[in-house]
């Protein structure tokens, strides 16, 4: 299979993989932007097709810079996700997880999650490339990113650091991008329907897009790599969440011992990253982040599982589950 960054991943040209690199210094961003493929955006006029996925304008310079300056560390662990699949909820569990012996309580002032979102925690790196495309978040292990595996920087897999990836049901993706996404977009922008919306998904085009696309190539990567590369799901996470923290733990190399367990260890993990928990913190209700351009509570709606079926009409459930189980038919994914 295609690794990060692997030229064979899709039809695009040599140039157009690093169009910031050595060879071409002078090729402005916008140059870059005005050759690719053009669609419609959801939140801004459009999205790009870059490498076979799509991307939000903005989203563009730091993928560009990281593919060509990022060097992780080989200790750091990267927090994948399509977007809405509970990227606040891996974050704040990663953060939970690998902060335990420093923070025993989690309700005292010194937590971080009590201090801010879980995205000021752990930026994306797209966002912050910009700042330091070399390692935008050097005091921290863990780095979160939307960025499709064949995107990868190609140091991601040079230094074999680790990835953990959390999948949602495309349904539900879909759903909660598309309240997201109106709530968010410019309001000189007319509107955008479910119904567009619905279609555009269907299309792959989508921010980060296509969203079946994007979760196969993390898929192969972790039966290829299991030991680099962790699948959680959103809905095990929810059903069966001590099994699914106990294995984040694991992977992340703070394994619970057993006196934690039977002291509550993973229960209080649990419960402090729960939706109930982190969406009444008060730093969540009426704090802002992205750099105060997001109020943090728009990153919790619902938090539910199955909350499409009150949006999609049959027919579009239909639709979805077909091309789902098209698309993901040889890896029992979601089928
Ligand atoms: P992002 O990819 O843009 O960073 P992300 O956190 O993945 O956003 O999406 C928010 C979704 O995760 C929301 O789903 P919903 O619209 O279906 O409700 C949000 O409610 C959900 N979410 C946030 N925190 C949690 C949590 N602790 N547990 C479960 N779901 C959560």
């Amino acid at each position: 299979m295609a690794s990060p960054n692997n030229p064979k991943a899709n039809n695009s040209t040599e140039e157009s993989q690093h169009p910031t690199n050595k060879n071409n210094p002078s090729r402005g961003f916008e140059e870059i932007v005005s050759t690719l493929p053009r669609g419609k955006g959801w939140r801004t006029e459009h999205l790009h097709q870059y490498q076979g996925f799509w991307y939000a304008t903005r989203f563009l310079p730091g993928v560009l810079s990281l593919q060509a300056h990022f060097r992780p560390r080989p200790t750091d662990v990267l927090l994948v996700t399509y977007p809405k699949s509970g990227t606040t909820w891996l974050k704040a569990l990663a953060l939970s997880l690998t902060g335990r012996s420093k923070h025993h309580d989690y309700y005292t002032s010194s937590h971080p999650l009590l201090a801010g979102s879980p995205h000021d925690s752990v930026p994306f790196l797209e966002f912050s490339a910009l700042g330091n495309p070399t390692n935008p978040n050097p005091d921290l292990p863990l780095m979160a990113t939307h960025i499709p595996y064949s995107s990868l920087p190609r140091s991601v897999s040079e230094t074999k650091c680790r990835i953990v990836c959390l999948l949602r049901d495309p349904k539900d993706v879909l759903v909660s991008l598309w309240h997201f996404t109106s709530k968010h977009r410019s309001k000189e922008l007319p509107p955008v329907s479910l119904e567009e919306a619905f279609e555009l998904f269907c299309q792959g085009v989508s921010p980060q897009g296509p969203f079946w696309d994007h979760a196969l190539g993390y898929w192969k990567a972790s039966l290829e790599y299991p030991e680099r590369v962790l699948v959680l799901k959103y809905e095990e996470l929810k059903k069966e969440p001590f099994v699914s923290v106990k294995r984040l733990a694991e992977f992340l190399g703070c394994p619970f011992t057993s006196q934690e367990e039977k002291e509550g260890g993973v229960d209080k993990v649990i419960e402090f990253c729960s939706f109930e928990k982190l969406s009444n913190l008060e730093v969540n209700k009426t704090g802002k982040t992205f750099g105060g351009a997001v109020e943090s509570s728009a990153f919790f709606r619902k938090g539910e599982v199955g909350d499409s079926v009150n949006h999609l009409t049959p027919e579009m459930i239909e639709r979805i589950d077909q091309i789902t189980k098209q698309k993901f038919e040889a890896f029992n994914i979601y089928a």
